[in-house]
């Protein structure tokens, strides 16, 4: 990898003192689209699993603010996440749920424009999280026609899942994570900070291990972290010091598209205090670098390990009240 150490400001300040590494970020590269090939990125990003940012791709009118997407969205239904203003001051061994696992809330869009126009998103913390934007008039716009057509020019044409929309308050963080398929996060609102580290620091970064679906099921995850980057406890995890050595840093900005290649760590802020929007989809990985990818395999290992507490919440869920709505909150977490 051509990626030079560079020194961070924006995270050297939250780290203590004693920190024996050397305070570095590395940097992950920008590619205008006039500029790259479809061969370049295959060979140099695709196929090695390299992540990269897109530019060039969007054009800048396509600004998805929240008037844009409360005219075309109106009284659609979102599946909505509370996170609660306390989370992120918790250990995160004490969660019982996190990511797609939180139960999730149904309200109208316009129902969230307005918890979002009045700060109660960003109070309780509630986010629109990878809902699917194909039932919307969102998936025939010319932003998204575009964005199809240069990443299918990429090679990107096999898809592991819709196209999902991701709309939160600023200053809402996507605890660290990774997932088993490549992924491109596509920026059309306001910016997002996100901190990126390889799959080679899987074991440093703590995450939770893989049998905690015996009991929790899809609702805690195995490929999430129990750390936090910017609030390092190396009494309990000492490993996390190896791993801060190795950490991307970048800002992604309204336009931009970043590629995450499969089992590469991230943890996403939306910045400011407006709402950020950005779109995501999940791609197949090429087979060799499929096969090869240990993180890859400990998510199919703790899906596994989840089948017998999923199969038992589909039999509750079959025999109760709400069917159709407990049926639907436990098929959203996959
Ligand atoms: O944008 C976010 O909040 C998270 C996105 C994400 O985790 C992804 O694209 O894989």
């Amino acid at each position: 990898m051509s990626l030079e150490p560079i020194h961070s400001s924006s995270h050297s300040s939250t780290y203590p003192s004693e920190l024996p590494l050397s305070k570095v970020s590395h940097e992950v590269p920008r590619i205008s689209i006039a500029t790259l090939t479809p061969d370049l990125f295959i060979r140099r990003y695709r196929m090695p699993g390299v992540p990269v940012i897109l530019t060039g791709m969007i054009s800048p009118e396509q600004d998805w603010t929240l008037n844009f997407l409360s005219e075309r969205l109106k009284q659609q239904e979102f599946l909505l996440r509370r996170y609660g203003k306390e989370r992120y001051q918790q250990d995160k061994r004490t969660w019982t749920s996190i990511g797609s696992g939180v139960p999730p809330e149904s309200r109208s869009f316009l129902d969230y424009a307005e918890l979002l126009r009045s700060g109660e998103a960003q109070e309780q913390d509630i986010y629109l999280a990878k809902c699917s934007i194909h039932p919307t008039p969102l998936a025939k716009t010319e932003a998204v026609e575009a964005i199809a057509a240069h990443l299918e020019t990429l090679g990107l044409h096999q898809p592991a899942s819709s196209l999902n929309l991701w709309i939160g308050p600023g200053g809402h963080t996507e605890c660290l994570h990774y997932d088993p398929t490549d992924g491109t996060l596509i920026q059309l609102h306001g910016s997002k900070q996100v901190a990126l580290f390889p799959p080679s620091q899987t074991s440093n970064l703590y995450p939770f291990p893989f049998y905690v679906h015996l009991w929790h099921g899809m609702r805690v995850r195995s490929w999430f972290s129990r750390v936090y980057p910017d609030r390092p406890d190396f009494e309990a995890f000492p490993k996390l010091r190896h791993a801060l050595s190795d950490r991307y840093d970048l800002v992604l900005k309204q336009g931009e598209i970043l590629y995450i290649p499969a089992g590469w760590w991230h943890e996403v802020t939306a910045l400011g205090d407006e709402m950020v929007c950005s779109l995501n989809r999940f791609w197949q990985v090429p087979p060799r670098r499929a096969l090869l990818s240990w993180p890859r395999w400990r998510v199919f290992l703790g899906s596994a390990c989840a089948l017998p507490n999923v199969g038992l919440s589909l039999v509750r869920a079959f025999f109760s009240r709400d069917r159709q709505q407990k049926i639907k909150e436990i098929l959203q977490m996959f």
